[in-house]
Order: structure tokens, then C-alpha cells, then sequence
């Protein structure tokens, strides 16, 4: 796996980027196993889990399912976060996997950041710096349950931000998440094993299954140390998304 030079300029203009290089296939095939001889289908009913996890067992922070930890640390993918992130990475929190399984029936989703509160939450933000997902199945079109994303709401999304810093009581939070922008948004397709990683303050959501046959992906949300050189939330208070040439 691979960061190139464009990864990098995709990054700042539009907050995503496909990593070049797929995971191997020998890691992908040992994941899916290990994911469906784990998945509880008792959970396919509970809309918790399509945003948690569908195999809790596997993602365990006591210790994380080598097979899933692996598609990070035993594919080339950890050294690239790494470089791109300034090895600043708290891996202890961000190699927490999620396990994601759509299909046909998997509810309607929306647009949202990631720990993101909501309105009448009074927990603050914990929006991750980055979002690494990697497709454990092929996702060819936007019918095979991509990962869609929204970067023209970039200019919304910075100016909440600049509220937030200097008067984050009067913030409306429920009025940031019903702003995000659901035209002119990108789709992520990708043969299995391809990983890419989404700026944390990207809205994005899953599309509808329509194909047959389910959608596995995996999702690590990535979050800076908090004692980095640049603090978390960093691409939040910036105008870009924070990823220079
Ligand atoms: O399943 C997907 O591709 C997206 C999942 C998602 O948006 C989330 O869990 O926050």
C-alpha cells in the first residue's frame, strides 16, 4: 500500500483520497471468515449495530480480532496513516474496528460526521481526525452499498467551527447536521481490498444496497494523540481540510 503525491492533493481538495494498492487478498479472505464465522445475526434487527458493529466479539477492546487488526498492521496501511498523519496516531484508540454489513434491507441512511453529538446531547465532539475504511467485498457502483461522501459542505462545515470556537453554547447543532449538502456528492467504489482514508469532518453515509448479496467493510476511526503537535478538531478550525502539499 501506497501514499502518493496526488493522495495528498485529493486530500485537500476534496477531504478523501484511495489509497493506492490493495489490501492482499490472503488478509481479506482471512477477515471475512473470521467475520462471518463471528457475525451475530441476532443483531441485524437493531439499527445500533449497522453503525457499531455487527461482530462485537471481534472488536473487543480487551483484545481486537488479529484478523481485522492485521488489514492495518500486516497490510502496509499503518505505515501510510503514519506517514501521512506525522505518526502522531493514538493507535490504541484508533485501531477500534468497526464492522460494516449492508444489504437490501439495512435501514436508509444520512449524511453525518462521526462523533458528532447530538442535539440534545451535551457531550462534546469527539470527531475523529480521519476515517481509514477498507471494502472486504467488491463495491463497483454506488447499487453495491458505497460509502458516499459530501465535500461541498465543506464551507458550512468551517464556519460552524469558527462558531464553535468562540461561542460553542449558542451553537445549533441539529441545524449543522440538516445542513449538510446531499447534492453533488461523491461515491467511493473499489475492488476488495481497496482502503481509503476520509478527513473526520467529511459528512458521508452508506448508499442503499441494491445488488444482491451483502457489503462488508471495515472502518477504523483514526484519532490524533492529544498531546500531537496539532490538536484534535484541527481540520475543523481550518479553512482547508488541513492537508497540505
Ligand atoms: O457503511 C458505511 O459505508 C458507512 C457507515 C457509516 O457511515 C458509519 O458507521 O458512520
Amino acid at each position: 500500500m501506497n501514499w502518493e503525491h496526488n493522495n495528498t492533493s485529493e486530500m485537500a481538495q476534496r477531504g478523501w483520497s484511495i489509497l493506492s494498492g490493495r489490501v492482499e487478498q490472503n488478509l481479506v479472505q482471512t477477515a471475512l471468515r473470521a467475520i462471518y464465522e463471528n457475525r451475530d445475526k441476532s443483531l441485524d434487527v437493531l439499527p445500533k449495530y449497522h453503525y457499531d458493529t455487527f461482530c462485537p466479539d471481534l472488536c473487543n477492546p480487551d483484545q481486537y480480532s488479529k484478523p481485522i487488526t492485521d488489514l492495518l498492521f500486516e497490510s502496509g496501511i499503518s505505515e501510510c496513516v503514519d506517514a501521512v498523519m506525522g505518526e502522531g496516531l493514538d493507535w490504541e484508540t484508533s485501531k477500534k474496528p468497526q464492522i460494516a454489513i449492508r444489504w437490501t434491507e439495512s435501514p436508509n441512511a444520512t449524511l453525518h460526521l462521526d462523533g458528532f453529538p447530538n442535539a440534545t446531547s451535551e457531550s462534546p465532539a469527539n470527531i475523529p481526525d480521519a476515517i481509514l475504511g477498507i471494502y472486504l467485498t467488491d463495491v463497483q457502483s454506488i447499487d453495491d452499498g458505497a460509502l458516499i461522501v459530501a465535500p461541498q459542505s465543506r464551507p458550512t462545515i468551517a464556519g460552524w467551527a469558527a462558531a464553535m470556537t468562540q461561542a460553542p453554547r449558542q451553537c445549533d447543532r441539529s441545524a449543522l447536521q440538516s445542513s449538510f449538502i446531499d447534492t453533488h456528492t461523491e461515491t467511493i467504489t473499489g475492488l476488495s481490498g481497496t482502503a481509503f482514508l476520509c478527513h473526520g469532518a467529511l459528512p458521508h453515509k452508506n448508499a442503499n444496497r441494491i445488488s444482491a448479496g451483502e457489503r462488508v467493510a471495515v472502518y477504523f476511526r483514526l484519532y490524533l494523540q492529544a498531546d500531537a503537535a496539532l490538536p484534535r478538531l484541527r481540520f475543523l478550525q481550518m479553512n482547508t481540510w488541513g492537508w497540505q502539499d
